[in-house]
């Protein structure tokens, strides 16, 4: 072993401090496994020394097995076989960990003797996060420990957990500040004892029926994921079997998850997370510094994303027009951090820490010392313009000014001001104290400095960032307005607002799309539709349900009627939105017909994907990973098919230009196929395939 080794030894005293160094992130790789077995090799041969402490170089323990190994067959030694070495040692090993034991990583120190973690370290399995269950002795060893339902949580929420409560679960011997000294004084300690191994125990006493009721109620929530349940399956094995005969059961489990469809659309969703990050000409560390920002508007949006700074630690200053709507702003703002007090996620004390770091004021012009001031007024250009233009006389010099337009022309609006290079468009996603999604639109002028400090932002907020180019509706409500003109089509040519929602919702969708569009409210897209009516080519396929819907006040679940009437806190087919939508259909000479779940499917994905094909070939997004991200993490597209996109490469691009042919023909103009993709299925080549050029 050399110092350039992923795995070392450094004698301490009678203790082998075995180090696994493996930048970024440790993982356990084919090097570190082999190296970490021959260091296991050697602490038995070896009789300078009594015991062995794990630890790691770096930023954190390791962070699991190494996801980029799971496209290829699995190579020797294999993690589970290097843990029984560790587990069988006749010399006792201990973990001394820091950052995050996750997954794998975890897995080594459960299988070791005893385990210290630095006060700030945390650890999770996460496994079913990646459509995976752990695969290294996770679903054996952890339930040993923790007990069944304590591990049937951790294991089946993949939820990371604190040093505090890790301590609290048995998880960890100890808490110490200097987790290698603390475990190097405890592996001497251990010498000549009798040694804890997990895998030797029993798991503590259970109920059996509140498990199971768990159980059950988790594979509900999972839906279409497959992980939760089998992850379940593997930890009923803790109880009935030796550790031998669970860990392989667990680890055949572990290898047919890894080769399927949903394990593989997960990891794409996992490394298109990490490259969204990596913006062409844009570099993270010319981000500007943001401590304290203005929000201007406390509407549902406005409020939310003030409630995200504050969550962050940003002093935020909220500014209204009036004394009146600054009171409502306030006061939603209180109600959210309510809450959260109510659902036990924050204390009162964080409660008013948080609200402490708010201002609200009517003067617009105590905005300007702040680092960055992000617009969420009505949705319109020229009070957007307007505002930019008294902004641009009250923010100072080098500040970043957002808009938090969903489709609006940010360059229109950067130029209202003399400063275009410091304006970008920061579109978050409703809840925005919730949403992770962020999409940062790059004006053409902006400077690659004011787009580095909106990617910054997002992550100090916790949030995920996506570039994206100026267009209307961006990457995410551009796509999604597509697909609800198909739908829209659906309706007119023959099925009806619960078919629709129940095909989508049975496809993986979270919620069907004209539930949603009563959730949020007929009248946004209406002002829409109405706004782009002028320019709307008379040649395109127009339907008029919504605009029907509207006119008869149906806005939705807040008027109590939409596509669906609401009574009771129930949502129920509604007789005269049925007829309002035949109706339509006579009117256009249609003749209505059955349209199967499969066809409301085969349209929504065609609809989908040929905008997405649109969107590439004009450079609006800057790899089809990032219009994956956006669609599971803004439009409820189920993970687990790993975005639009993913899934179109996996069911073949041919079979998809040809439902986009189908739908060209028959509904006409502005449904032509992408050219780009065309071009992918001339050549045989996948969405997957233009990363790489
Ligand atoms: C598992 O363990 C299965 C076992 O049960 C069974 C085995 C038999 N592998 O996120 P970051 C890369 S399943 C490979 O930006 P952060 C990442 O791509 C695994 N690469 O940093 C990025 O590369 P690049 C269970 C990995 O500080 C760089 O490291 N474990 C892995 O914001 C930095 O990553 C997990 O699911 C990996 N496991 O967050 C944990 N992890 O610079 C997954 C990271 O080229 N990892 N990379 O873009 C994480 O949650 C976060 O990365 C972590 C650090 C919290 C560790």
């Amino acid at each position: 072993m050399t110092d350039t080794a992923p795995v070392r030894i450094e004698p301490r005293e009678r203790v082998a401090l075995i180090i696994i160094d493996s930048p970024p992130v440790n993982a356990a790789s084919h090097p570190v496994r082999k190296g970490l077995a021959e260091a296991i090799d050697r602490l038995q041969a070896d009789n300078g020394f009594d015991a062995a402490v794990i630890a790691c170089a770096g930023s954190t323990f390791v962070a699991g097995a190494d996801i980029r190994e799971f496209n290829s067959p699995p190579q020797p030694p294999h993690l589970p076989d290097v843990l029984f070495s560790i587990e069988r040692s006749a010399k006792p090993v201990v973990a001394a960990i820091h950052g995050t034991a996750l997954g794998g990583g975890l897995e080594i120190a459960l299988a070791c003797h005893a385990r210290i973690l630095n006060a700030k370290a945390a650890v999770g399995l996460p496994e079913v996060k990646l459509g995976l269950i752990p695969g290294a002795g996770g679903t054996q060893r952890l339930p040993r420990l923790i007990g069944m339902e304590a591990a049937l949580d951790m294991i089946t929420s993949g939820r990371t957990v604190r040093a505090e409560e890790a301590k609290s679960l048995g998880l960890v011997d100890a808490v110490a500040p200097d987790h290698v000294a603390a475990a190097i004084e405890l592996a001497g300690r251990l010498v000549g004892g009798r040694l804890r191994r997990a895998g030797a125990m029993d798991v503590p006493a259970w109920d059996q029926a509140a498990f199971e009721a768990k159980a059950a109620a988790i594979v509900k929530k999972a839906r279409g994921k497959l992980a939760e349940g089998k992850a379940i399956e593997a930890l009923r094995l803790a109880a009935q079997s030796d550790i031998e005969k669970g860990m392989a059961a667990e680890r055949a489990i572990f290898q047919e998850l890894r080769a399927g469809s949903q394990s593989g659309a997960l990891r794409h969703l996992f490394f298109a997370e990490r490259e969204a990050a990596k913006v062409p000409g844009v570099d993270p560390k010319t981000a500007r510094p943001v401590e304290a920002v203005g929000v201007i508007g406390a509407g549902t949006m406005g409020a939310g994303i003030a409630v995200a700074c504050a969550d962050a630690g940003l002093a935020v200053t909220v500014i209204e027009t009036t004394d009146d709507a600054l009171e409502k702003g306030r006061a939603r703002i209180e109600s959210t951090y309510d809450r959260m007090v109510k659902s036990g996620r924050i204390g009162a004390e964080e409660k008013t820490r948080r609200m402490g770091r708010l201002a609200f004021s009517t003067d617009i012009a105590s905005l300007a010392t702040r680092d960055l001031i992000i617009e969420a007024v009505f949705e319109d250009l020229e009070v957007k313009r307007d505002l930019f233009a008294r902004l641009d006389n009250i923010a100072r010099p080098g500040a970043t000014l957002a808009t938090n337009t969903s489709y609006l022309d940010v360059n229109l609006i950067a130029d209202a001001t003399a400063r275009p290079q410091d304006v970008l468009g920061l579109h978050f996603f409703s809840p925005a104290n919730v949403m992770r999604l962020i999409e940062i639109v790059r004006t053409t002028q902006a400077r690659p400095e004011v787009v580095a400090t909106g990617l910054s932002l997002a992550r100090k907020l916790g949030k995920l960032p996506v570039v994206c180019g100026v267009c209307d509706g961006f990457i995410g409500n551009r796509i999604f307005a597509s697909y609800r003109k198909q739908i829209d089509y659906m309706l007119e040519d023959g099925a009806l607002p619960h078919e629709i929602d129940a095909a989508l919702e049975a496809y993986g969708l979270a919620m069907g799309p004209l539930a949603v569009t009563d959730l949020a409210g007929l009248d946004i897209s209406w002002a829409r539709r109405k706004r782009l009516a002028a320019t709307r080519d008379p040649r395109e396929r127009y339907v008029e349900i919504g605009d029907r819907l509207c006119e008869l006040g149906r806005f939705g679940q807040k008027a109590g009627r939409g596509y669906y009437l609401y009574a009771n806190g129930q949502r129920q087919i509604d007789p005269d939105v049925t007829a309002i939508i035949e109706d339509e259909s006579r009117a256009k000479g249609i003749v209505r017909r059955r349209i199967s779940p499969e066809e409301i499917i085969d349209r929504v994905r065609g609809a989908i994907v040929n905008e997405a094909a649109k969107i590439l070939d004009e450079g609006v997004a800057q790899r089809p990973g990032d219009i994956d991200l956006v669609m599971t993490n803004g439009y409820g597209f189920p993970a687990w098919l790993g975005g639009p996109l993913h899934e179109a490469d996996a069911l073949g691009l041919g079979k998809i230009l040809q439902t986009v042919k189908e739908t060209a023909r028959r509904d006409g103009h502005g449904w032509e196929p992408a050219p780009l993709l065309e071009r992918l299925v001339a050549k045989g080549e996948s969405f997957a395939s233009l990363k790489l050029s």
